[in-house]
């Protein structure tokens, strides 16, 4: 008995003893970011402001030579930009302080062709010290955008340009305050006006800028700003500007192990540096303003879904807003990035794994319990012992819940180490799997994973592989509202309108009048007939939550039976008027265009082009010439379409006519076919 009574005292003392024993931290898992780039990764989303000459010349990439006296935004309002970008819950903006035409919104010392020039505030004006000046009053974070291509410039291409560049950056980093990130856009085009040479010009992008010591100068004065783009940044492109990262995604990366830039979409699990993904997506199809993209807003559910996507894909999310004509962002903007914040706050409001019971197959000592994943400290994390690199989590909850979102964080300065997981879910005793949108596969700064609603009294997250004993500072549930999404319009070569979306809670509804659809508009059920020019409109609405989605539009012009394709002579050539840019018709190697001819003549003035849709697809048109009735009416480029291949709109002044003839001079890449997804007339 004694005895038995002292081996009793012993154990007790020894696990006290044991579990008091303070245990290491697990080696970090190289590579790991600084303090700086954690900083960074915890923004998480920020906005992006183009505005400049383009936004004054409805141009993309301006060519250099369009005038600053036409720079005159009369009711330029920064503050105005500030408090929207605050509102839609963004930390920061980074401003394109000079965009490729070399138009600089600062009175630089470096150039004339400045706002100094322009008649906006009579050439007083500082566009960069507006916007910054306003980002501190209320306390958001300010960084800057500097073309290193300058389409402008009379000695671009010569060691000169890259003093003027350096000092242009100097003036920027020494005048403006903190800034948190730095951008050196990739963009080099080539051709440009250069002091009216108009010519191509090539440098080598890795050894003419001199990036090396732009970094040294721009972190001398702002240690904390990430660096993007340039041969020594903090942070990668995420390489699409869509504003989505790979459902793989690793922060490491190599850019010497890199054979195509499309890489970096997914990050390397053997990187040897830590360059966080950053997605950049404008809020319409063009980064500057277009008035003609006024109806092309991006729709709630795609931007919640970009968020989803990008944020919840372990990347950050630089959301842009093209600043109108006037110095203002446009009201349906400023409305739907609110509306985007407010949804997706509203989806992850009541965290239902507060107070739940968390429990871990492996712990490597108490201080990294399983509870320290729902403890609301970012810096104290549940890990395993050294060798264990699978093992999981599970969380009793406080009462049985609906749930369909789970939100992961591994606590990164120690690297990122999770390859695959999955997540199951207990009701009533018995476990199931649950049904996944998003990929279970790496983690990172954050993984939010979409599924189905489930019914749940316990969810368990079973990490199955990993680089490292596995790390995990924080995890959440929630049940996120259904989002009643807009319904999607097209109209076929049959000139037959569909419109998809919905699900079995909702109706479709539309008009074809052009008034705005409520849910007493004719209730839509199948194709039908639109042959004639006009607008189709509709909504989703949902009956069990007697909600409506927002309204969708589509502008419809000629219809498709009103064009056949005169050459080349291939019957595949009709998918161009399909309405569907994901089937594409590919010229012919050889002679690079295509010949249409109209049912009769149109006062024709202007046109769309959409290059093919697909996903990394190529053969998109980057310069062009059109033709009506052997008549050249325009030739220009498709400024910025290799890595924003949108819809895009040309206009010139009406013609009349009905054979159409679309050259492409020049195809990106060089590539030796042309695709067309989809073209059509824009007439009077
Ligand atoms: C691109 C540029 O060419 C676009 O015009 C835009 O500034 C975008 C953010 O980066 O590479």
């Amino acid at each position: 008995m004694k005895n038995t009574k002292l081996l009793l005292l012993w154990g007790l003392g020894a696990s006290v003893l044991f579990s008091c024993k303070e245990v290491d931290a697990p080696t970090p898992v190289l590579p790991v970011p600084t303090p700086e780039q954690v900083e960074w990764h915890k923004m998480e989303t920020y906005a992006f402001v183009h505005f400049g000459l383009n936004t004054f010349n409805d141009l993309e990439w301006g060519y250099g030579n369009t005038p600053a006296s036409t720079f005159n935004p009369t009711e330029l309002d920064c503050d105005q930009w500030v408090r929207t970008i605050k509102a839609a819950g963004l930390k920061g903006v980074i401003l394109t302080a000079k965009h490729h035409d070399g138009f600089c919104l600062w009175p630089t010392a470096t150039t004339e062709y400045s706002v100094k020039n322009a008649p906006w505030e009579n050439g007083k004006g500082d566009m960069v010290r507006e916007l910054s000046d306003a980002c501190r009053k209320h306390g958001l974070k300010f960084g800057l955008y500097l073309s290193p291509w300058d389409r402008n410039s009379d000695n671009y291409g010569k060691p000169e340009y890259v003093q003027k560049f350096h000092a242009q950056m100097h003036e920027l980093i020494t005048q403006y305050g903190p800034l948190f990130e730095y951008w050196f856009d990739g963009a080099n085009g080539g051709n440009g006006w250069y002091g009216g040479t108009n010519e191509t010009r090539s440098i080598d992008p890795n050894t003419y800028y001199k990036y090396e010591e732009a970094r040294d100068t721009i972190k001398k004065h702002h240690p904390a700003a990430m660096i993007f783009g340039g041969t020594v940044p903090d942070i990668r492109w995420i390489g699409n500007e869509e504003g989505w990262a790979g459902d793989t995604q690793w922060s490491p990366y190599s850019y010497q192990k890199e054979t195509n830039y499309r890489q970096s979409q997914w990050g390397m699990e053997d990187g040897d540096k830590w360059l966080g993904g950053e997605c950049d997506v404008s809020i319409r199809p063009g980064w500057f303003y277009h008035a003609r993209e006024d109806h092309q807003v991006k729709s709630l559910a795609r931007l919640v879904d970009l968020y989803y996507r990008s944020v919840g894909h372990n990347a950050n999310f630089l959301l842009n807003f093209p600043v109108a004509l006037n110095g203002k962002i446009s009201p349906s903007d400023s409305v739907r990035a609110v509306e985007w914040f407010q949804t997706i706050q509203n989806d992850m409001k009541d965290n239902l794994l507060k107070g739940a019971y968390a429990e871990a197959s492996n712990t490597r000592g108490r201080k990294f319990s399983a509870c320290m994943t729902n403890d609301n400290e970012w810096d104290t994390y549940w890990a395993t012992e050294d060798n264990v690199t699978s093992g999981s989590l599970t969380f009793t909850l406080s009462t049985a819940s609906e749930l369909n979102r789970l939100l992961i964080q591994e606590y990164i300065p120690l690297g990122q180490r999770i390859k695959s997981f999955n997540i199951e879910y207990e009701n009533g005793s018995k476990w199931f799997p649950v049904e996944a949108v998003d990929s279970t596969t790496t983690v990172g700064y954050k993984r939010i994973v979409r599924f189905q609603t489930v019914k749940a009294d316990k969810i368990r997250i079973n990490f199955t592989d990993a680089r490292g004993p596995l790390c995990i500072n924080n995890v959440e549930a929630f049940l996120a509202p259904a989002l009643v999404t807009e319904p999607l319009i097209s109209r076929n070569l049959a000139n037959e309108v569909t419109i998809r979306g919905g699900d079995k809670n909702s109706e479709i509804h539309y008009t074809t009048d052009g008034s705005e659809p409520t849910k007493d508009a004719p209730v839509y059920t199948k194709p039908f007939l639109f042959p004639q020019k006009g607008t189709v409109k509709a909504i989703t609405y949902d009956k069990t939550f007697d909600k409506s989605s927002p309204v969708s539009a589509l502008p419809l012009d000629i219809p498709a039976t009103d064009y056949t394709v005169l050459s080349p002579k291939d019957e595949k050539a009709s998918v161009i008027f399909d309405g569907n840019g994901y089937t594409t018709f590919y010229l012919p190697k050889g002679k690079q265009e295509i010949t249409i001819l109209l049912k009769k003549d149109e006062d024709i003035c202007g046109f769309r082009y959409t290059p093919n849709q697909g996903r990394d697809a190529g053969g998109h048109i980057s310069h062009y010439q059109l033709y009506v009735n052997n008549k050249k009416v325009s030739e220009g480029e498709f400024s910025n379409i290799k890595h924003n291949p949108v819809e895009q709109e040309i206009h010139f002044p009406a013609v009349k006519g009905k054979e159409i003839r679309l050259v492409a001079t020049h195809v990106v890449d060089n590539a030796s076919q042309a695709g067309i997804g989809e073209f059509s007339v824009i007439t009077q």
